[in-house]
C-alpha cells in the first residue's frame, strides 16, 4: 500500500532500495525503534541505502498538497459514516451542494442546464469537488508550512459545511454531527501527516549534515538521524495510504449503504391507492395514431423531471404529514392516511415547465389520483386578506399560487397522490405534491409537498421570485411540432406534419400549419380529454425533395392566438411560434 501512493520518477530510487532493504521496512513498521541491529544488518548489506533512506521528499510542497486533500478524504468519509448511523440527511457534501444549488446566480444555473441538461446536478458535484481538492491542497500545504492555518481552514470548512447541513430544511439536531465528527478526524490526519513530514524533511536534513564528513556508511539505525527520516517517511506514507485508502472504502460504502438501505422504496411499494370515486372518461379520437408525435399519456419513466432537489427527498409516509397554517381560522394537520382517506378522484392534467422552450420538452400529461385543495382549504376556511398559498417541500422548496385558483370551483387543483395508476414516484414527489392545471410547475406543482401556508404576495416569497421568475405564472398557449424534425430527413410522398397543443384550463381551439410560404392550414386535432390537457394535430403533406420550412400556432377557446414573438423563458415562460426546417430526401 505505502508502494502504491508514490510516484515514480525522483523517488522510484528510494523505493527501489527499499525493496531490496525489506527487513529495514518491516522493522519499522513493527514501530520496534530500538533493533538497531537488524537495522544495521540490513544497511550494511546495501550500503549505499542510507542515503536513499534518508533522503528528504523530493517534492514536500506536493506531499503536503496531497495530505491536505487526504485529510479532506478523512472529512467527508467521517461524515458520510456518521451521518449513515445518526442522520440519514447529515450529509455535509449533499448539504453544501444543495446550498450552491441555492445561491448561485441564475445565469450560471440556466448555463449548467443549457450546457448538461439532465447532467447539471453531477456537474455541481463535480465541481464542488474540484473546489474541494483545491482548497484541501491549499490547507495541506499552508498546514506544512505554517501550522496551524491548514487547521484554521479545515475547522472553517466544518462549521461551514455544519451549518448548511443543519439549516437544511427537515434537518435533526443530530445533523450537526456528521460535520463536527468529520472536522475533527480530517483535521486529526491533517496533524499528524503535516507534522511527519515536516519531521521527514527535518530530520533528513540532519542526517545528511551528520553524514557529510563522516564515514560514507551509516546504518539508519534508530535513534540517528538517518534511523529517524527513514522511519518518519515510512510513518508519513503508511498512515497516507491507510487514510487515503481507508477514506474511499468507509466514504464510497457509507453512501452507497445509505442510498442501498433507504426503505423509502419499500414504503412506496407498499402504499395501496384507493379506488378513484371518479373517473376521466377518455373520448373516442383523443389519441391519434401517428408515428413521431408524444403519446397522449406520458408514461411516468418518461416525464421530465425539474426540480432544485440535488438527491431526491427520501419522505416516510408514517411520520409525513400536511399542515394548513397561515392565515386561516382553523390551522389544520393531515396525515398520509388522512390523504388517503379522503375522497379521491382522478384527474388528467398537462404539466408544463417555465423553462420550456419553444418547441422543447418540458411537458408532460398524466392522470393524477387526488382531491381538490378547495376542499382541503375550505375545512381551514381561509381569512379574507390572503390572497396567496405558500406550498412547501420537506426540502424547503416553496411555490407561490394564487388563492384564488386553490378555490376555484370550476378549476381542478389538486393534492395527487396518484400519477399514472401508480403511487407519485420518488423524483415526482412522493408521497403528495400539487398540480394546478394552468399555471407553470414552478409557482404550484409542489413535490413532496408538507405545508400549505395560506398568507399574501405582499409578504410572503416563493423559492423563485428573488430568482428572476415572475410570483406569478399562467402557462402560455404553445403548440409544437414532433414530426418531422430538423436534422431528420424523410423521403419524398405522403407523409403527416404532427405534434402536441396545449393552453391549459382554457383549451385548443384552432391548430394551423404553414408550410413554406403557404396559407395557414388548419389542423385536425384528437379529440381533447378536457381544457387541461393538450391535444394532438396533424396535417398531411406531401412535400417534394428539397428544404422546407414548417411553422405551427394555435388558438385558444377564449380566442387568443399564440404569441408570434419570441421570449425567453424568464421571467414568466417562453413564446413564440416554433418553425422548424426539414430536409426532404
Ligand atoms: N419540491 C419541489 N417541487 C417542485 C420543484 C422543485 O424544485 N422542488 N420544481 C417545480 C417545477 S419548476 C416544475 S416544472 C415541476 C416539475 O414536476 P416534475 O418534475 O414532476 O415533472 O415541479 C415543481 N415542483
Ligand atoms: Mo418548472
Amino acid at each position: 500500500m505505502q508502494r502504491a501512493i508514490r510516484p515514480a520518477g525522483s523517488e522510484a530510487d528510494v523505493t527501489r532500495r527499499d525493496n531490496k532493504t525489506g527487513e529495514v521496512d518491516s522493522t519499522g513498521t513493527a514501530g520496534t525503534a530500538g533493533t538497531a541491529g537488524t537495522a544495521g544488518t540490513a544497511g550494511a548489506t546495501v550500503g549505499t541505502s542510507t542515503a536513499g533512506a534518508t533522503r528528504g521528499p523530493q517534492h514536500p510542497w506536493v506531499w503536503a498538497a496531497l495530505v491536505g486533500t487526504v485529510s479532506a478524504a478523512v472529512f467527508l468519509a467521517v461524515a458520510e459514516l456518521v451521518a449513515l448511523v445518526v442522520a440519514r440527511n447529515g450529509s455535509p457534501i449533499l448539504a453544501v451542494g444543495s446550498f450552491v444549488i441555492d445561491i448561485v446566480p441564475q445565469w450560471a444555473k440556466e448555463f449548467a442546464i443549457a450546457t448538461f441538461g439532465e447532467y447539471d446536478k453531477i456537474f455541481l458535484l463535480v465541481s464542488l469537488g474540484i473546489a474541494i481538492v483545491i482548497a484541501a491542497a491549499v490547507g495541506g500545504v499552508l498546514q506544512y508550512i505554517k501550522p496551524p492555518t491548514g487547521l484554521v481552514i479545515i475547522a472553517i470548512a466544518g462549521i461551514a459545511a455544519t451549518t448548511a447541513t443543519v439549516t437544511r430544511a427537515g434537518a435533526t439536531p443530530l445533523a450537526a454531527l456528521p460535520g463536527i465528527l468529520g472536522t475533527l478526524g480530517g483535521g486529526a490526519i491533517l496533524l499528524i501527516l503535516a507534522r511527519r513530514l515536516r519531521a521527514w524533511h527535518r530530520d533528513a536534513k540532519t542526517a545528511t549534515a551528520t553524514a557529510t564528513g563522516a564515514t560514507t556508511t551509516t546504518s539508519p539505525a534508530a535513534g540517528t538521524p538517518a534511523g529517524r527520516a527513514a522511519l518518519d517517511r515510512r510513518g508519513f506514507f503508511r498512515i497516507l495510504g491507510i487514510s487515503a485508502a481507508g477514506a474511499a472504502v468507509v466514504g464510497v460504502g457509507s453512501r452507497l449503504v445509505n442510498v442501498a438501505t433507504s426503505s423509502i422504496t419499500a414504503i412506496r411499494n407498499a402504499v395501496t391507492l384507493p379506488t378513484p370515486s371518479s373517473t376521466v372518461t377518455i373520448p373516442e379520437g383523443a389519441e391519434l395514431d401517428i408515428d413521431g408525435v408524444s403519446p397522449l399519456f406520458t408514461p411516468n419513466e418518461d416525464f421530465y423531471r425539474v426540480d432544485t432537489a440535488l438527491t431526491v427527498p427520501t419522505v416516510d409516509t408514517s411520520t409525513w404529514s400536511l399542515t394548513v397554517s397561515g392565515l386561516v381560522d382553523e390551522p389544520l394537520t393531515f396525515s398520509f392516511d388522512d390523504i388517503l382517506a379522503m375522497d379521491l378522484r382522478e384527474f388528467v392534467v398537462t404539466l408544463t415547465c417555465v423553462s420550456n422552450e419553444v418547441g422543447g420538452g418540458l411537458v408532460g400529461n398524466a392522470s393524477w389520483l387526488g382531491v381538490p385543495v378547495r376542499e382541503i382549504l375550505a375545512q381551514a376556511s381561509p381569512q379574507s386578506r390572503a390572497d396567496m398559498v405558500l406550498s412547501r417541500s420537506v426540502d424547503g422548496y416553496t411555490a407561490s399560487t394564487p388563492l384564488a385558483s386553490l378555490t376555484d370551483d370550476n378549476l381542478d387543483a389538486i393534492l395527487a397522490v396518484g400519477m399514472n395508476g401508480e403511487p407519485l414516484p420518488l423524483e415526482h414527489g412522493f408521497p403528495v405534491r400539487m398540480v394546478v392545471p394552468g399555471l407553470y410547475g414552478y409557482v404550484s406543482a409542489t413535490k413532496w409537498l408538507t405545508e400549505l401556508k395560506v398568507t399574501t404576495f405582499a409578504e410572503d416569497d416563493a423559492y423563485w421570485t428573488p430568482r428572476g421568475y415572475s410570483a406569478e405564472a399562467p402557462i402560455k398557449l404553445s403548440s409544437r411540432i414532433d414530426t418531422p424534425r430538423t436534422g431528420k430527413p424523410i423521403t419524398a410522398g405522403p407523409t403527416k406534419v404532427a405534434g402536441m397543443a396545449w393552453a391549459q384550463s382554457v383549451g385548443i381551439d384552432l391548430v394551423e400549419v404553414r408550410i413554406d410560404d403557404g396559407d395557414w392550414q388548419p389542423a385536425t386535432m384528437s379529440s381533447p380529454i378536457n381544457d387541461d390537457t393538450w391535444v394532438q394535430w396533424y396535417v398531411d403533406w406531401e412535400p417534394d425533395a428539397g428544404s422546407h420550412y414548417l411553422a405551427v400556432r394555435a388558438t385558444d377557446k377564449a380566442g387568443n392566438l399564440q404569441i408570434e414573438e419570441r421570449a425567453p423563458i424568464a421571467p414568466n415562460g417562453s413564446s413564440g411560434w416554433q418553425r422548424v426546417l426539414v430536409q426532404v430526401q
